[in-house]
């Protein structure tokens, strides 16, 4: 079973073997942490993104690292749901991400992957539901990913990721 851990910072800067994108379907890049690490991973990331896009709400595909510091090797971009009141679906979708993107990494031979707190910037997830999600998921999810790590952006984003591992 994978190590599960809680930090804060940017995850451009994580040093695992993948970093997971909070993306949207046309995987071009946009706002929040998919502008973050389109900006460190360079032009070559948008190129590679467009030609395997769409990619849907709940699945996950993987790209290059291209410029972000080794030992990035891989960006696995999923596309998280959209909030829309919690009755469409949301919380399996959600739950979708990071299945999808632990086996996307299991393909790659990742051996620790980072991911950002999906949905809960821009696509408007209360983020106390997602810390849950997140952290129940990957716990149940059987992979041969040895370190996952959730990366908080902000203190309260790092609070209620804290909690959500210590239930
Ligand atoms: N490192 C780690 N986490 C970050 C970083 C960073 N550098 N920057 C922001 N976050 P969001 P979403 C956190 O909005 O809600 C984009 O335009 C942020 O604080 O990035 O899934 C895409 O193209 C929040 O907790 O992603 C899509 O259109 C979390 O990352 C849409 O936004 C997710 O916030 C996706 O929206």
């Amino acid at each position: 079973m994978a190590r599960v851990e809680v930090v804060r910072g940017d995850i451009t800067r994580e040093a695992v073997d993948a970093i997971v994108n909070a993306a949207n379907s046309s995987l071009r890049g946009g706002g929040g942490v998919d502008g973050a690490i389109h900006w460190a991973a360079g032009p070559r990331l948008k190129e590679a993104g467009a030609a395997l896009a769409p990619c849907h709400p709940g699945d996950a595909v993987a790209t290059p690292a291209f410029d972000l510091d080794p030992p990035v090797r891989h960006v696995i971009h999923t596309v998280g749901p959209v909030w829309r009141g919690g009755a469409a679906g949301e919380a399996a979708l959600l739950a979708s991400c990071y299945r999808r993107s632990l086996e996307v990494a299991d393909s790659l031979g990742a051996r620790s992957v980072a991911f950002p707190a999906i949905s809960t910037g821009i696509f408007g997830y209360p983020p106390d539901q997602a810390a849950r999600i997140a952290v129940d998921t990957v716990r149940s999810v059987s992979t041969q990913v040895e370190l996952i790590r959730l990366v908080a952006y902000d203190r309260p984003a790092y609070d209620l990721l804290t909690a959500a591992l210590d239930v």
